[in-house]
């Protein structure tokens, strides 16, 4: 049997994803689940043609300075902001994602996280476990904000916020959203949605949704003018990146009630989750879990794999992200 190309495989997978690829490759495995430091990841790189990694290892020139068989990154990830593009560009990296697959079931998870933070469900879920719960009361229950009837903001209005906007449409919600670029008619028209201007969504809206993709113009995008502009009444929900908001600006907002809630999935620094947001109660927390179910993770897996295979095979991935090095190689 020919040499098998060498891969590295970044971070824990499910087993039987391992096995496919150890048919095909020799892999250098971290199974340890842990985020290979920035030297292990520069020497790990130095000797394999492919790699899959989990959206949170930085591939910038740094990394790929002794890379010289490398051929392929693949994010087992949509977003690709650990991806610095000019640097694989530079070094005739191919970058892939795994777009489409967790689109649904991230935007189930925006939307729960969003009904879970209108209707205070993990504070009510506290109250009851601290035994709060001794009478039923109209006006000392936790009381929440309507969905129905209300205008959700969207910003990003890529696949997942599109998502979003069909599913606040069955709740009978107004859907406005900024993005990059306005939608196609026909788009706008599937997903019911107005486009407006930032400062527009952010006055009118009643609950705010953060989807879009972290870049350098996006950080921070959400920070105290952005949060002054909001109604008091209003939610925040992030399921994009930490970062793009500014972390410390929502905890004192939320502690000051100048919205009503946020939910959150991703955080500045995560696993770290800033010390003043923990302290707010009119807040939902999640692991940044939003594709976290078990058929979607291993679509995405699947497809990482997919994308790393074609690469090393001399094809044409299926989600490349910068086609430029596939057209040159
Ligand atoms: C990933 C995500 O789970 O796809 C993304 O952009 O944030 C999540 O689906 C995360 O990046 C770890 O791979």
């Amino acid at each position: 049997l020919a040499h098998k190309p060498k891969i590295l495989v970044a971070r824990a997978i499910f087993p039987e994803a391992l096995v496919k690829l150890e048919a095909f490759y020799e892999v250098h495995s971290n199974q340890s689940d842990q985020l290979m430091s920035a030297e292990a990841l520069q020497k790990a790189l130095s000797d394999v043609q492919g790699a899959l990694v989990t959206g949170s290892e930085r591939i910038d020139a740094s990394a790929l300075a002794l890379a010289k068989d490398l051929k392929v990154v693949a994010n087992i990830s949509v977003g690709y902001n650990n991806f610095d593009i000019p640097a694989m560009n530079a070094a005739g990296v191919m970058a892939t994602n795994t777009p489409d697959v967790l689109t649904d079931t991230t935007a189930d998870f925006g939307f729960a996280l969003l009904m879970a933070t209108a209707r205070r469900i993990t504070e009510s879920e506290h109250w009851v476990r601290a035994g709060k719960w001794d009478q039923w009361s109209i006006v000392n229950n936790p009381l929440g904000m309507d969905l129905h009837n209300s205008t959700v903001g969207i910003i990003g209005m890529g696949r997942i916020g599109q998502g979003i906007a069909k599913r606040a449409l069955g709740f009978g919600m107004k859907v406005i959203y900024h993005n990059r670029s306005q939608l196609s008619a026909e788009d706008e028209k599937a997903c019911g949605a107005s486009y407006v201007a930032k400062e527009s969504l952010l006055q009118n809206a009643d609950h705010v949704v953060l989807v879009l993709p972290y870049t350098a113009q996006n950080h921070h995008t959400i920070g105290a003018a952005e949060i002054a502009l909001m109604k008091p009444t209003a939610t925040l929900v992030n399921i994009a990146r930490g970062g793009i908001v500014d972390d410390s600006a929502l905890a004192q907002a939320l502690q000051a009630g100048k919205i009503f809630a946020a939910g959150l999935d991703v955080f500045e620094g995560e696993p770290q989750v800033h010390p003043e947001l923990l302290k707010c109660s009119n807040i939902v927390l999640a692991p940044h879990i939003a594709s976290a179910t078990e058929k979607t993770r291993r679509a995405m897996v699947d497809l990482a794999i997919e994308n790393l295979q074609a690469a090393l095979d001399g094809k044409e991935p299926p989600s490349l992200i910068n086609t430029e090095v596939f057209s040159k190689a």
